[in-house]
């Protein structure tokens, strides 16, 4: 089973996303995203370029030596815009491979170890009053946990609160849009939000929140020690995690778990936090961690440290990435929760899928493979559009993480 055809395909159903799209000499195809939001196009030339090339006429059931072959080949190892790379072409050959078995990916991973995938959704109003009614409108969907982002009193708009309620796209122009930020005014506002979502929905439901590695150390201690009371499922990012025994720091305040990950692209990213017990979720996803034969690694080495599994899973994130996301879920012993910030109809028109939501749980399908295709036709309807990610400034000026 020779690989006898290989494309990339960028198209822009309201946002841009890439794809690569596999073709073996007895005619079987395979998918595997290759988003990066705000450096699409990056991706899209390492793969027409430097991959695509080297792939054709290679055995495409050889989807471990075809890891290792682009990893070490590149010497340039590991970084966001290789490891989405090879993501796109590892995940394909994981779709083949199950096509070829006549059986859905999850079978070939093991199996499934639960009935279903709980996902979180993303409820995000500039007040409380108006957070309020999006978590309920989550719960009456059937979530059992919800993220939940407000704007903060005193800047004009802030991470995580859209013009949208299902779905979130923050790369919104073709140059970066500059957003200001003061933590003071952040830290001094969270707390109330969560103890108010308590007060009206009580102790059970799932609770998240993304501080989108805004705070320092000693700001995530206070901020975690201050939302204890309210028992989050988790908080996420809470500092930029280039210095990673910076989270020793955090963790000898807090009780507060944390989840980080979602910009991690190799088992490296992840070794000290996960060895060292100083998360509890880690979110790496198969479209920017080397696909699914390297993000299992990387849940496996989280198994022997209490860490579970809790992927990214934003809009920006296509349905093709959902897709293997969920039969990598569906079969880790230690899978703790999905992110679904769910995509739009032109979005699911282009990339028809198995999945589907119920009850709460997302659930891949039984087709053989990932259960998942781009409409080449209707993608080429959707041309791409420059669009990059916000800037943020402290209100000083001074440049911050966004
Ligand atoms: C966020 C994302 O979903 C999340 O947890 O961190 O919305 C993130 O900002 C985007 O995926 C960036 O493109
Ligand atoms: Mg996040």
């Amino acid at each position: 089973m020779k690989i006898a055809d290989a494309r990339v395909v960028v198209t822009c159903p309201g946002r841009n996303f890439v794809t690569l799209k596999i073709t073996t000499d007895d005619g079987l195809t395979g998918v595997g995203d290759a988003t990066l939001n705000g450096r699409e196009l990056a991706v899209a030339s390492y793969l027409t370029e430097h991959v695509v090339p080297a792939l054709i006429g290679r055995d495409a059931a050889r989807i471990e030596d075809t890891w290792q072959y682009l990893y070490k080949g590149a010497y340039w190892r590991r970084g966001p815009v290789t490891m989405t790379a090879i993501a796109a072409v590892d995940t394909a050959l994981w779709d083949i491979k199950g096509k070829a078995a006549g059986l859905p990916v999850y079978q070939l991973l093991g199996g499934r170890s639960r009935d279903g995938v709980t996902v979180y959704g993303h409820a995000n109003a500039e007040t409380v009053d108006e957070v309020l009614t999006e978590v309920g409108r989550y719960t009456e969907l059937g979530y059992r946990a919800v993220r939940v982002q407000t704007g903060v009193p005193g800047l004009d708009a802030t991470y995580g609160v859209g013009k949208d309620k299902l779905f979130y796209e923050p790369a919104d122009a073709a140059l970066p849009t500059e957003t200001a930020w003061s933590t003071p005014h952040y830290l001094s506002h969270v707390p109330e939000v969560f103890r108010r979502v308590r007060e009206e929905f009580g102790p059970h439901l799932q609770l998240l929140h993304d501080v989108h590695h805004r705070l320092t150390p000693i700001e995530a201690a206070r901020l975690g020690a201050s939302l204890e009371p309210y028992a989050l499922t988790w908080m996420e990012d809470p500092v930029p995690a280039e210095l990673q025994e910076g989270f020793r720091l955090i963790r000898q305040h807090t009780t507060t778990p944390l989840a980080v990950g979602e910009v991690f692209n190799s088992i490296w990213d992840c070794r000290q936090l996960i060895q060292e017990q100083l998360i509890d979720y880690i979110r790496t996803t198969v479209v920017h961690a080397g696909g699914i034969s390297h993000l299992r690694r990387i849940f496996d080495l989280a198994a022997l440290h209490h860490v579970r599994s809790g992927s990214h899973g934003a809009t920006d994130l296509s349905p093709v990435c959902m897709a293997a996301a969920l039969h990598l879920d569906i079969s880790i012993p230690n899978f703790g929760l999905q992110e679904y910030m769910r995509h739009t109809p032109e979005t699911d028109a282009v990339f028809p899928h198995d999945y589907r939501f119920e009850d709460g749980m997302l659930h891949p399908g039984e087709r053989p493979g990932l259960g998942v295709d781009i409409d080449e036709d209707l993608a080429a309807q959707y041309p791409y559009q420059p669009a990059q990610l916000p800037v943020n400034r402290l209100q000083d000026g001074t440049v911050h993480s966004w």
